[in-house]
């Protein structure tokens, strides 16, 4: 049976970027497959009033996604949700079809965002299994109770189903893009994205990867992400993002795909999350002639004592290494630091800033505080402190900070670390940077802009 289904992508966040909706364009793919017809609203791109949307389109099954729950910046702790709470209640204003719910930020909370939004059902981690599952029972009149990873109410309560991660090939290929979405997402970030493994069986103690992606690695074949990377490329791209949380999970991944890549002789130039212990020259001569033209390590310290709590499981020494193959290859970089998380001081602070001077031309973009997500370490160790809410309250963001700091003193260091260098960028970017990352792009400059950021500190005056 085909069923109109409206796909509704909530995220409006435009920082760093606004980001193409990747997860609901694979779940969009999964659908048609399944023979639905589906229509798009992204928030993002237009203003139009859904309850229009809904008028036009008619669907029977609406479908939104919840990407952040907030900006995880302690400073402005600016939180999302609240907009996907009034839009269920526009929708469920309007129209009597079942309102279904997912995505990253859905799936930390699903409990109290199925409380919240009164919607019918949701759906918690990955989707292009279950969300036709889902659909297929409701069209027929079964019991849609056993769909993996279902969140639904069952006696006054609301029961959270086992979930099934199927090996990643299983999903449908290739993704499917809307023409609209893609113009509107390369005129404003100059990007599209794409996911070539997903899992992560790394131990951050803080991390939510785990949790929404389960902790086996599942790779696409080589040869399907170099045909997703010449898509992207034939819908006009010039750049892409690697969205998998760490792209080095295996030397064999990262060889087969960039060879795969480079078999296509693509002019498509990309960026990834990349874990800076094990890394070859090797890997990372591949990865630069396949393209790579940005890093994004995701550090967190430069001091070891602080990165074993933190269960990083890779030092300093890592890090110095991984930043040296990088700068010889000619490939930006940047490592994001957490400050002030388990077993920070002001001593570890100030260690981190002095190992940063032996990384050569690294950005460093360090922010204060750790976001505490439940069911991950970190909440174990929040919650012996005072002013750790429950679980479920941690919706609205609680960073943790290591007993032996305030975020005072945290913010004065970064400050003081960024006044002697202009590499380190420790707040958030005003008006001025937004406007020269808008110019840059007219001008047909693509990737992230964090190299930008660095070289206006270098050249633009700031307070003593
Ligand atoms: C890659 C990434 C980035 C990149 C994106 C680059 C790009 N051009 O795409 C960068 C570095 C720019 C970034 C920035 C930010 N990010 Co980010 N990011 C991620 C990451 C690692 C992967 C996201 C992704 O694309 N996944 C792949 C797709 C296929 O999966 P998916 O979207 O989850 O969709 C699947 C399911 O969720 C589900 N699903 C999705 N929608 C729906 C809808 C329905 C109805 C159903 C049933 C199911 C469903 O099915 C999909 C397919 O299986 C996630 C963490 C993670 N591992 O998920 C964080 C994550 C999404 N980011 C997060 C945050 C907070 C941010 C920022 C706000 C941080 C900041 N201050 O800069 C910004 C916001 C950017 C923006 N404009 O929205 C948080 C969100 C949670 C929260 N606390 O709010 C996450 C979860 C990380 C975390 N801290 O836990 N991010």
């Amino acid at each position: 049976m085909a069923s109109r289904v409206l796909l509704i992508s909530t995220n409006r966040c435009d920082f760093p970027y606004p980001v193409f909706p990747l997860g609901l364009a694979m779940l969009d793919t999964a659908l048609q497959r399944a023979g639905h017809v589906t229509g798009w609203h992204d928030c993002q791109v237009t203003a139009e009033p859904v309850e229009t949307v809904v008028e036009r389109f008619r669907p029977d099954f609406l479908c939104l996604s919840l990407r952040n729950i907030d900006d995880v910046v302690f400073k402005r702790q600016h939180t999302y949700y609240g907009a996907l709470v009034e839009l269920c209640q526009a929708v469920r204003r309007q129209t009597a079809c079942p309102v279904i719910i997912g995505g990253s930020g859905f799936s930390i909370f699903p409990e109290t965002l199925l409380g919240l939004t009164g919607a019918d059902y949701g759906i918690v981690g990955e989707a292009e299994a279950s969300l036709p599952q889902l659909l297929g029972a409701l069209e027929h009149g079964t019991d849609p109770s056993a769909t993996p990873g279902l969140v639904h109410r069952r006696d006054g309560r609301v029961v959270i189903n086992d979930r099934t991660a199927l090996p990643f090939h299983a999903y449908p290929e290739p993704t499917l893009r809307p023409p609209e979405l893609v113009d509107y997402y390369l005129r404003t970030s100059s990007m599209l994205n794409l996911q070539t493994q997903r899992g992560c069986a790394f131990e951050c103690c803080y991390c939510t990867y785990p949790l929404l992606e389960g902790t086996r690695q599942r790779r696409r074949e080589p040869e399907a992400v170099a045909e997703d990377f010449a898509s992207l490329e034939r819908c006009g791209a010039r750049y892409a993002f690697v969205v998998d949380s760490v792209f080095n999970s295996s030397p064999t991944h990262v060889l087969e795909t960039c060879e795969a890549i480079l078999r296509r002789n693509l002019k498509l130039r990309w960026c990834c999350f990349l874990r800076p212990q094990g890394l070859t020259r090797e890997q990372m001569t591949v990865m630069a002639r396949a393209g790579l033209a940005h890093i994004e390590f995701g550090s967190d310290s430069f001091c070891d004592p602080v990165l074993a709590a933190y269960g990083k499981h890779f030092t300093f020494d890592d890090i110095l290494a991984a930043s040296e193959l990088a700068r010889e290859a000619q490939v930006d970089y940047c490592h994001f630091l957490i400050c002030g998380g388990p077993g920070e001081t002001v001593a570890t602070l100030r260690e981190s800033h002095q190992n940063s001077q032996h990384l050569r031309n690294a950005v460093v973009l360090a922010l204060p505080g750790m976001r505490v997500y439940p069911g991950t370490r970190l909440f174990d160790a929040a919650r012996r402190q005072a002013g750790c809410p429950e679980g479920a309250d941690l919706l609205e963001p609680h960073f943790y900070l290591s007993p032996e700091l305030t975020f005072e003193q945290v913010a004065a260091e970064l400050q003081s670390f960024s006044r002697t260098s202009s590499n380190w960028i420790v707040t958030e970017p005003g008006p001025d940077y937004a406007a020269l990352a808008a110019r840059l792009r007219q001008r047909g400059v693509v990737g992230p802009m964090w190299s930008y950021l660095a070289l206006m500190q270098r050249v633009l005056p700031r307070p003593a």
